[in-house]
């Protein structure tokens, strides 16, 4: 007897093409941040992909996403152009903020990417506000907040849960466990690890999920924004995963000295938990797709990739006497 595909094939594609996407634009910046041409803090996603494209597949294009430090998967999710991501992670004029930014400052307004920030928590009350405007002009736009493990530590956290609960605002509260906030391991700064726990108190739904499993973390995203779609209020969705490298670069140091402090074992259990071989396995097996279909789209995603870098390097980079251009002024 077939088991019924939990998601359509065209669905299921999708997640498997952003999931390759991102791991592909990750990987690429390796070498480029060990040599020094990369010269911004990149904080690598590669590991925690499924969250991004299961989160985002669940989204129209007219919602709105915030992002972190480690937002180069939430921006391509979302659409985001890889082109002026990647330009950005070089600080070329044609980057998405014009090559003043760097990694951590990713925008694309036009796909509802409303932007990224090193601030751990600092993003949370921005999407909480854009929530509340949509809220006032019942746009029925969802908004999602994605967060770090470590953004658990700062007040702005609990006092965007409550008014977002009092209002009932549309918005989706992702909170990216890896288990670690820079080199501090979660067991050792709360006293309790079930993040999705802090919810409860605010009469929020909330729950844990696997979040290396792709197919899991869209149809969790897919209620939880349903429901904010419904005027119904905020939702916690806190997703379990784990980062593949450093906390920044790739081997945790900007210039690669080996400064990860993380257990070797515990590297390689989650290493098993690959979300993209997981859905891989999970596709084969359902025969959802062929090995070769599998094989052109990560050859696709390379040549997207490669084309990206062509364009960087023919960015110039901004001069000097413009790095104040864009500067707000009132
Ligand atoms: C308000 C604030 N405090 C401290 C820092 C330094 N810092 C940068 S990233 C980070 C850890 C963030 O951990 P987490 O939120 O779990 O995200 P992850 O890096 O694990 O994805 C810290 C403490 C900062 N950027 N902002
Ligand atoms: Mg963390």
């Amino acid at each position: 007897m077939e088991i019924p595909l939990k998601q359509p094939k065209k669905k299921i594609e999708e997640l498997y093409r952003t999931m390759v996407r991102i791991r592909a634009c990750e990987e690429s910046f390796v070498d480029p941040i060990l040599n020094g041409d990369i010269c911004c803090p990149v904080h690598l996603y590669s590991g925690e992909e499924a969250i991004a494209a299961g989160v985002c597949a669940a989204l129209d294009r007219s919602d709105y996403v915030f992002g972190t430090h480690r937002s180069h998967g939430h921006y391509l999710a979302k659409g985001g152009d890889m082109k002026e991501m990647v330009a950005e992670i070089f600080c070329r004029e044609k980057g998405c903020s014009r090559g003043r930014g760097g990694s951590m400052h990713l925008i694309s307004p036009q796909v509802g990417m409303m932007g990224s920030a090193p601030i751990v928590a600092g993003t949370i009350s921005l999407a909480l506000g854009a929530a509340l405007a949509s809220s006032i002009r019942k746009d029925k736009r969802v908004t999602v907040s994605f967060f770090g493990d470590g953004a658990t530590g700062e007040g702005v956290l609990y006092e965007s849960l409550n008014f977002a609960a009092l209002k009932k605002l549309p918005l989706l509260l992702v909170c990216e466990n890896n288990l670690y906030s820079t080199h501090l391991p979660i067991k050792e700064c709360r006293v309790d690890n079930g993040i999705y726990k802090i919810a409860q108190p605010f009469g929020i739904p909330s729950l844990q999920i696997d979040g290396n499993d792709v197919l899991r973390v869209y149809s969790a995203a897919g209620d939880a924004v349903d429901r904010c779609r419904r005027g119904k209020g905020p939702v916690f969705l806190e997703c379990l995963t784990y980062r593949y490298r450093g906390h920044v670069g790739p081997d945790d140091n900007i210039q690669g000295s080996h400064t990860d402090i993380r257990p070797p074992e515990e590297v390689k259990s989650w290493l098993k938990k690959d979300p993209i071989k997981r859905l891989e396995r999970y596709i084969v097996r359902n025969k959802v797709l062929t090995r070769e279909r599998l094989r052109k789209i990560r050859n696709e995603e390379g040549a997207q990739v490669e084309e990206a870098f062509t364009f960087t390097h023919k960015s110039p980079k901004p001069i000097k006497r413009e790095f104040k251009k864009y500067v707000f002024k009132n």
